[in-house]
């Protein structure tokens, strides 16, 4: 059978269709003409609603579009990026290194670890992928509260990850607060983590800092206004970070940082500056989970009587006489029955 010819117009319109479904495609209509040999490894360094940019492996940074469907993604994520073919010639990508190149999250890469916070109404939001420590950043101003940094403490024995309790605005330091710097420093160093004392207005405790922070993946986390973006700021002063004021009266922020971003430390350290929190509560799936997010109570639990201890009423629970023997200290101690409350007030 004789080819069949299009007519010159026919042809026209089928360019012309072709050429407008790929457009709209890439305006995220429907489904993009993706270039598979484009295909590589990126980590996401900040990602805000449909808006994501993400670093290659040659730090490159790139605007990424996401697939649908993909599920959470969050600061941290390694991702897998495709680039959209050129509308104008459908085998090639488009130019890599014009403006005009499209990158597309088409899968996200297992994560070692995901640290999720509570949002409005109970729902779970992830905040950042893939932590090798978790930076818990307190101030004089606002005052530290112990029972937010045990929160952390246990979210970070969980994903597991690190952690480090950073105490900011040093500068501010009058008698009343030096007891309070001293009695964290004591626990909190007594049970095994590390504890830096910082100033950014002083430049006192950043070597330390900077040190800590090598060769892992961190994040800063804390209350609004401790100085999570200063101490980026502080150590990177090159980037364009924004700091926010506090109110004169409690210190508390402003809640100027708004979106987790990722940022390159020297000696491999990576560090993530996240928005402050108001509060924050971890997600825990069992009385276990809780037990394991206190390092120095965790240890007497398998002394318990029974294996299936609650550590509320129970006799013969190891952990309730390592606290009436004084082998524990009071607020801790406080703090993680009043988790285990608020976990059975859930059930
Ligand atoms: N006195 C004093 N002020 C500091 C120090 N570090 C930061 N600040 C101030 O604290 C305020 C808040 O700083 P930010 O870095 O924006 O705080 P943040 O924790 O990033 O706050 P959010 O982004 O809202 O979570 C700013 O006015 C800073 O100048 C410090 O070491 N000493
Ligand atoms: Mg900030
Ligand atoms: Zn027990």
């Amino acid at each position: 059978m004789a080819k069949r010819r299009l007519s010159k117009q026919q042809q026209r319109r089928i360019d012309s269709k072709q050429k407008s479904k790929i457009h709209n495609d890439l305006l995220g209509d429907g489904k993009l003409q993706l270039d598979e040999a484009s295909t590589q490894t990126a980590r996401v360094i900040s990602h805000h609603g449909r808006q994501l940019y993400a670093e290659t492996e040659e730090l490159k940074k790139i605007k990424c579009k996401i697939r649908q469907n993909l599920g959470d993604i969050a600061c941290g994520d390694y991702v897998v990026v495709q680039q959209a073919k050129d509308p104008d010639s459908q085998d090639q990508p488009t130019a890599p290194h014009s403006d005009a190149s499209q990158y597309v999250v088409v899968a996200v890469k297992e994560r070692s670890n995901l640290l999720v916070k509570t949002g409005f109404a109970g729902a779970i939001k992830p905040v950042a992928a893939n932590i090798g420590q978790l930076v818990i950043v307190t101030a004089l101003k606002p005052k530290p509260n112990p029972y937010l940094i045990d929160r952390y403490l246990t979210a970070a024995e969980n994903l597991p990850a690190k952690a480090l309790i950073v105490i900011n605005k040093a500068d501010l330091m009058d008698h009343e607060t030096k007891r309070t710097v001293d009695d964290l420093t004591k626990l909190y160093s007594g049970i095994g983590y590390d504890v830096i004392c910082t100033s950014m207005k002083q430049d006192l405790g950043l070597e330390a800092l900077a040190e800590a922070l090598s060769n892992t993946t961190s994040i800063l986390v804390g209350l609004s206004g401790v100085g999570k973006s200063s101490i980026v700021k502080a150590i990177l002063p090159k980037e364009e970070i924004k700091i926010g004021d506090t109110s004169q009266a409690t210190g508390e922020g402003k809640h100027t940082t708004t979106v987790s971003a990722l940022y390159h430390l020297k000696d491999n350290g990576i560090i993530i500056d996240s928005p402050g929190v108001r509060d924050f509560t971890p997600i825990n799936n069992s009385i276990d989970e809780i037990t394991n997010g206190f390092k120095d109570i965790r240890k007497f639990s398998g002394a318990c009587k029974f294996s299936n201890c609650s550590h509320t009423n129970e006799p013969g629970c190891a952990i309730k006489q390592a606290a009436s023997d004084g082998l524990l200290d009071e607020q801790r101690f406080k703090n993680y029955l009043r988790l285990i409350q608020e976990f059975n007030e859930q059930q």
